[in-house]
């Protein structure tokens, strides 16, 4: 057998995507509920254009979402039965703190969490925890300006103190922050940030990132003093880049582009700032505030485990101009000739989920663990309302061998791997329903009409038989 006996299978889901209830059991709105469908936004994401109350005329996916605030015994009880070791999960901030800096958690909030990792433990699955998915109380941006503030780390750290304490016993994975380095690239989904003309971007986003990363750093502390079990992680929004071609500028290219994401996890799991971020600060004149303390904060406490997202590989030239642009991704990229594509333009390449885990593996020699991969897809109900989402199974079949290829045949140390979306849920990047990952169906639209019900596709009995056999009948 290839993976060990307690290799971690499950699927993931964040809050924002999945809960809705956003004003209920005392929840009060953050930055991802008002992210409306439709071509604004990407600009809202972006921090280019405020949108910080609900406004006529928009439909925000997040509000109900999938419903998981009422229906998790269910969704549960179908993870159970497809055999999940681990189901990958976040807690919605503004739950447990709804505005951020209140003086006392929201004891509802914390009793919702709870009452989900108990039904879990009935089932013997091991919950991962992100303790902020692209998740921002609204009372932090408005009142501080979200993550561009330093008190961030206090309220923060606050936040992750509380859960930590109160789920001792019940959850020993952790993850600080999800895809820390979508920071760079919607600021205001990774950190509450909406800019102002006059701003320097570059400046402000490396400012947020460095308060994330000691926030991080102070929260892996708190999680090792409360039990020295507990295992926390840092997550990146990975997929490597490919140099389009061999010119030595194109090898450069993606070195530089690969380092805008290791950057965060060259901190988060080595303790210190690589010299190529101090050195690009200096040269393009980036002031970044850090206290006396934070270098010993972030030396104190690297992570356990480094875990990452894996969709695509990234394709780069030093001559972007000169070839054709993939489309969909939030990371520019050129289209590589050699890679089939998703509906929404993701170039699809298991052989890169491999590459990666190796790279990332060579770098950090810690403990991987891959929290998402999966097919984005628009599904079709049969006349029986069954999807036979045969593309899924094989797009999931590939890269499971892959990652099994850097097990067996690399040696890289792999602790588990979660599908995203186990269940329909709202698409982050563009609030489509109808941009599908699940082995689960939900009857809902993408204006937000359906029953919400749940049934099985074809995948969910094709993942239950790869868990079965622990990966070994793909
Ligand atoms: C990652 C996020 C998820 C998720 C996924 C798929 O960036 O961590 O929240 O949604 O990508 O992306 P999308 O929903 O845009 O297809």
């Amino acid at each position: 057998m290839v993976l060990s006996k307690d290799f971690l299978w499950g699927g993931a889901t964040a809050a924002n995507q999945a809960e809705g209830g956003v004003l209920e059991g005392g929840r009060k709105l953050s930055n991802v509920d008002l992210l409306p469908y439709g071509p604004d936004r990407k600009k809202v994401a972006a921090g280019d254009m405020e949108m910080l109350e609900w406004q006529e005329g928009y439909y925000y996916p997040a509000k109900e979402a999938i419903d998981m605030y009422y229906r998790y015994m269910d969704d549960i009880q179908l993870f159970a039965e497809m055999g999940f070791k681990v189901y990958r999960m976040s807690l919605s901030w503004s739950r447990i703190f709804p505005d951020g800096d209140d003086s006392e958690p929201n004891e509802e909030g914390l009793a919702f969490y709870e009452a989900i990792f108990k039904e879990l433990k009935k089932y013997n699955i091991e919950p991962l925890v992100t303790i902020a998915h692209f998740d921002v109380p609204l009372h932090l941006i408005k009142e501080y300006g979200g993550w561009k503030n330093r008190i961030l780390v206090d309220f923060y750290t606050r936040y992750a103190k509380t859960v930590i304490n109160r789920y001792k016993g019940l959850v020993k994975y952790w993850l600080t922050i999800n895809e820390i380095n979508i920071l760079l690239h919607q600021p205001f989904v990774g950190g509450g940030i909406v800019f102002e003309e006059w701003d320097n971007k570059q400046e402000i986003k490396y400012q947020a990132a460095h308060h994330q990363l000691v926030a991080s750093a102070l929260a892996t502390k708190i999680a090792h003093e409360v039990d020295p079990e507990n295992m926390v992680g840092c997550m990146l929004a990975g997929g490597s880049h490919y140099p389009y071609t061999c010119r030595p500028e194109d090898y450069q290219e993606s070195i530089n582009r690969d380092r805008e994401g290791y950057f965060f996890i060259d901190v988060q799991a080595r303790g210190k700032y690589p010299n190529y971020a101090l050195k690009k600060f200096e040269r393009e004149n980036l002031t970044i505030q850090m206290e006396a303390e934070d270098k010993d904060i972030l030396a104190a406490s690297p992570v356990d485990f480094v875990t990452f997202s894996y969709y695509c590989s990234r394709t780069v030239s030093a001559h972007p101009s000169d070839y054709e642009e993939a489309t969909g991704n939030l990371f520019p990229s050129i289209k590589n000739k050699h890679l089939a594509s998703t509906e929404w333009g993701w170039q699809i390449d298991p052989l890169g989920l491999r590459n990666s885990l190796n790279q990332m593996y060579d770098r950090y020699q810690k403990p991987l663990f891959i929290v998402e991969n999966g097919l984005g897809a628009f599904d079709v109900p049969n006349e029986n309302g069954y999807v036979e989402d045969d593309y899924r199974i094989n797009y999931l079949k590939k890269h499971i061998q892959a990652l099994k290829d850097a097990v067996e045949i690399d040696g890289v140390e792999l602790l588990g791997y979660t599908t995203w979306g186990c269940v329909d849920l709202v698409s982050a990047s563009t609030g489509q329903m109808s941009k599908r990952y699940g082995f689960i169906y939900v009857d809902r639209d993408d204006e937000g009409n359906g029953t919400l019900e749940r049934t099985k596709k074809k995948s969910f009995g094709w993942y239950k038989k790869v868990i079965a056999s622990n990966g070994e009948e793909l």
